[in-house]
């Protein structure tokens, strides 16, 4: 069995509430910067959700939500340009400060810092993305402290593929057995248990129904000392929140 070495991250929905109040809303104000009449809605983005990556999403809501939409003949300029325009939209949210860690994520990776663990991050998000949310929810200098971050169109086959995780391994030169992965969604651990990832979920609204069949362990969220996490499925940790001795539990437990 191999020693745990790395911790490789999600992004939306795992370090950060990210989805409903601030992707959504970049969304809905790039559609009508554009003239657009379209609003997502927090139940239709939902649904939305199904599809992972920007541009995909809004392929996808003309194909299933919105046929009636009199297509321009350049589609794909069209969706890269309104997407574009999310992103600076998204980004300046974040630079207001608008999206905080969740519970217990700050903490754990300054822990994982300090105990000689190697970090990467896994997202299908566009990279100027983690850059805004590490810059101004974490740290100014914390994207320095990922050896790799994997994001958005560097493999061309998004979240459930296995591809973003594949690369991030390969990256860091390190095997499955020797990493765990945190995921928030189903669609996020089809992706990492296919590259062979051990992988703890932490819920959100968006993914409590999800099926996470395969995870290590499936949380609420990561627990502070003095706030518990839930254990809703999985193996069953000697400590109520996620830290190094507990991540070592749960990697020595499934690997
Ligand atoms: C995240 C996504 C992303 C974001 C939007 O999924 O699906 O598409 O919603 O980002 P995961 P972009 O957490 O599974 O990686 O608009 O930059 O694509
Ligand atoms: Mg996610």
């Amino acid at each position: 069995m191999s020693d745990l070495k790395a911790l490789i991250f999600d992004v939306d929905g795992t370090l950060a509430d990210t989805e409903k109040d601030g992707h959504r809303i970049a969304f809905n104000m790039a559609f009508k910067d554009a003239g657009l009449d379209w609003e997502w809605s927090s139940d239709l983005y939902e649904q939305l959700l199904a599809v992972t990556g920007g541009k995909e999403r809004i392929r996808y809501y003309l194909d299933k939500f919105n046929t009636a939409f009199n297509r321009p003949d350049n589609l794909d300029e069209f969706i890269a340009s309104l997407h574009q325009s999310k992103t600076g939209f998204y980004t300046k949210l974040l630079s207001e400060g608008a999206i905080p860690l969740r519970t217990g994520v700050r903490r754990l990776i300054e822990q994982a810092r300090d105990a000689g663990l190697r970090l990467a991050i896994a997202t299908t998000t566009t990279p100027a993305n983690v850059t805004a949310l590490l810059q101004h929810s974490l740290d100014k200098d914390s994207e320095s402290w990922f050896e790799v971050i994997a994001a958005g169109d560097i493999v061309p086959a998004k979240k459930p593929a296995a591809d973003i995780y594949e690369y991030a391994l390969k990256e860091m030169g390190l095997a499955a057995d020797e990493c765990l992965a945190f995921e928030d969604s189903h669609n996020g651990i089809l992706s990492s248990s296919g590259a062979d990832l051990a992988t703890i979920v932490t819920i959100n609204d968006y993914t409590k129904s999800h099926d996470f069949s395969g995870a290590a362990i499936v949380l609420d969220h990561m627990g502070e000392p003095d706030e518990a996490f839930n254990v809703l499925g999985g193996m069953q940790p000697h400590k109520s929140y996620l830290d190094i001795d507990v991540l070592k539990e749960i990697h020595q437990a499934v690997t």
